[in-house]
């Protein structure tokens, strides 16, 4: 939570000028406690556009432009005045929420924001989403402008998690996925409502059919953390040590290490892993489903180290 002690040293700005110049454990140390350092991030394609706006204390909410209208989306708006105030940047028309799931972290600003900005359709997979108006199942297709957006269900983390793939029709350009709580980069959302099976179905069989380098958007930035896992599973994966030194440096300046891409994702991620060798006998399993089952409830319980 928020470092009142540290708030009342000075304002954020000069938080913020003290942090450049301290050395890196300093701003690691309040990195860790004071999320309003985190920054924000646009990646910027010709056809869509995805701001990344930090949440909390580790989530993100995300605004998807449509370039060649300027109609706008967010995906999991857990604080609407931090929505409004990118939307106005941007000087776009918010049409549309897509609600990955109904915890809170991720829905919970749901009806606050229709509050305050009406007419907004908002978009789910479970009736337990706050002001939701459409409920969305497997394959659902909708518009934000000219972007098509399918609704992939994920069952597991929740019952009700949908996964939004955003693409642009004629468009050279890779898609972009929002995974929430199924898939995050390195690792995935734990099973409160789900099975192996279902997460191997979500992680495996449709979010790893998805176009190789589609933009992987998910909803906490977790990274470090899965990474840290990740080199526990399969220490002699070298991409899996260079991807966490470079997970570090982003973090130490207070950069989002969002996107991944699901190439990629094949590479380190061990929950995307499951059908490997080194994954398995790790396990000590032999069958995928039950590596994924066996490697979830190892992360459980995962002490993270500290480096
Ligand atoms: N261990 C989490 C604690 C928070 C947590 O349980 N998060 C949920 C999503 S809101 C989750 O599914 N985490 C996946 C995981 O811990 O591997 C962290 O890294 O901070
Ligand atoms: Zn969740
Ligand atoms: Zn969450």
């Amino acid at each position: 939570m928020r470092g009142g002690g540290w708030r009342s040293l000075g304002t954020a700005l000069r938080a913020g000028a003290l942090l450049r110049a301290g050395p890196v454990w300093l701003r690691a140390v309040f990195l860790h406690t004071e999320h309003e350092q985190r920054k924000s991030k646009t990646v910027t394609q010709a056809d869509m556009k995805v701001e990344l706006l930090p949440a909390l204390t580790d989530n993100y909410m995300y605004l998807l432009i449509d370039e060649e209208t300027k109609e706008a989306a967010i995906v999991d708006p857990v604080q609407p005045q931090k929505v409004l105030d990118a939307v106005k940047k941007h000087g776009v028309k918010l049409t549309t929420v897509l609600t990955t799931h109904h915890h809170w972290d991720h829905a919970g600003g749901n009806e606050k924001l229709v509050k305050m900005e009406t007419g907004l359709r908002v978009y789910g997979g479970d009736s337990r989403v706050g002001a939701l108006t459409q409920k969305v199942s497997h394959l659902t297709t909708l518009k934000v402008g000219s972007l098509n957006v399918k609704c992939l269900c994920t069952p597991c983390h929740t019952s009700g998690h949908i996964c939004y793939y955003v693409t642009k029709p004629n468009s050279s350009e890779p898609p972009a996925v929002f995974t929430g709580d199924t898939l995050f980069v390195a690792g995935c959302g734990k099973f409160f409502e789900g099975t192996p099976e279902e997460m191997y179905r979500a992680l495996i069989e449709i979010l790893g059919s998805l176009e190789p380098e589609t933009r992987v958007y998910c909803g906490h930035e977790y990274t470090i953390n899965n990474l840290k896992f990740a080199r526990h599973v399969e220490p002699n994966n070298v991409t899996i040590q260079e991807k966490l030194a470079w997970a570090k440096a982003k973090y130490d300046s207070g950069e989002p290490t969002i996107p991944s891409t699901i190439a990629e994702e094949f590479t380190y991620n061990p929950f995307m892993r499951v059908r490997e060798k080194t994954v398995q006998q790790h396990a000590g399993e032999t069958d995928p489903i039950r590596t994924m089952g066996a490697i979830r409830k190892e992360k459980d319980n995962f002490r993270v180290p500290k480096d």
